[in-house]
């Protein structure tokens, strides 16, 4: 097989579900939201406090209304939310030099430089996306809050990470369950600003792109175990390129303690994995690198049952199909 001009416009199995063709479809994504978008969970810490559930109304909203194109609105944040993004950051940073891959320290100085990253102020979404733009061709857009596995990943093949811009309630700083302002700007975004990294997480998104549903699932899980709460070997140390361990300050302490089990990263057997979703991870898989991981994750996406294969074309923003693999 390869690419042909009648390749290229080859009809798809009528069984094959709906993807994003061109960068605008993503658009159809901003009002399907799972869960703890407008509302939350009862036993959300910010459940009871009226100010906070307003607030998120408030800024959920924007992500509501935002399409391909637009600049992302800035936040002005309020005192207390600025009090909570300074207590996460002031903690972190004096884990990073230990605990976070050498990617994210290389990129975080520059982080500060460029992007107004620092205790004193929440860094705004559009400026960082700009930053990624430069550095690897991802950008950012608002999110309300969870999408499906198959939407969120679908927009990986674009090399779009889906962002939310609220931050976590100020009882709990320093672990959360949930995404939030926080989780995006010091866990996800220096990763994506590295080239190996936005490589490997585009690869799991181009996976994606007409799968079925159970191997939608079963990228999810490698998604977790990797760009959420992945591990790596540098030299003879293992260290944190998960955002979500990059994120929590009691997390990080933990996935580099003896405490929880550690297994290498083969795809096939990290997609089967349970996986608990509001309390520390029990296993984590250890990449040897950001290169080494896409290779397997590309081999493993190659197994699974999907009669024809994707590539990104950049200069149009759309995905191009390829007839056979
Ligand atoms: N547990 C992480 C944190 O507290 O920042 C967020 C994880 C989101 C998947
Ligand atoms: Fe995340």
């Amino acid at each position: 097989g390869g690419v042909s001009g009648a390749a290229a416009s080859a009809e798809l199995p009528d069984s094959t579900p709906w993807f994003p063709r061109k960068m605008v479809d993503l658009d159809t994504f901003a009002d399907k939201v799972l869960e703890m978008g407008e509302e939350l969970d009862a036993d959300h810490p910010g459940a009871k406090d009226a100010v906070y559930r307003a607030r998120r109304a408030e800024i959920t909203n924007i992500a509501k209304q935002y399409k391909t194109g637009q600049p992302i609105p800035h936040i002005e944040y309020t005192l207390i939310e600025t009090e909570t993004w300074a207590t996460v950051f002031n903690k972190l940073i004096t884990m990073f030099p230990s605990h976070a891959c050498r990617e994210h320290q290389y990129v975080f100085p520059l982080l500060i430089q460029n992007c107004g990253y620092g205790p004193n102020s929440i860094p705004q979404l559009d400026g960082v996306s700009k930053f990624l733009k430069d550095c690897t061709g991802f950008t950012l857009r608002p999110v309300m809050g969870l999408l499906t596995s198959r939407d969120f990943l679908n927009g990986l093949a674009f090399r779009v990470f889906h962002s939310t811009q609220y931050i976590r309630h100020h009882s709990k700083p320093l672990y959360t369950p949930e995404p939030d302002v926080c989780h995006e700007l010091l866990g996800h975004v220096p990763l994506f600003a590295n080239p190996d990294f936005a490589d490997f997480s585009q690869e799991i998104g181009l996976a994606s792109l007409g799968a079925s549903d159970n191997d939608i699932e079963r990228l999810a899980t490698i998604y977790w175990f990797t760009v959420e709460f992945g591990i790596c070997r540098q030299g003879d140390q293992l260290r944190a390129y998960g955002a979500g361990l990059l994120s929590s300050f009691g997390e990080l302490e933990y996935c580099l303690s003896d405490k929880p089990e550690i297994r290498p990263f083969e795809p096939a057997k990290v997609a089967a994995q349970k996986y608990p979703i509001t309390e520390y991870q029990p296993v984590y898989f250890v990449a040897e690198s950001f290169k080494d991981a896409q290779m397997r994750v590309r081999e493993f996406a190659n197994s699974l049952a999907r009669p024809f294969s994707v590539r990104y074309n950049a200069y149009t923003e759309s995905i191009e199909i390829l007839d056979s693999k």
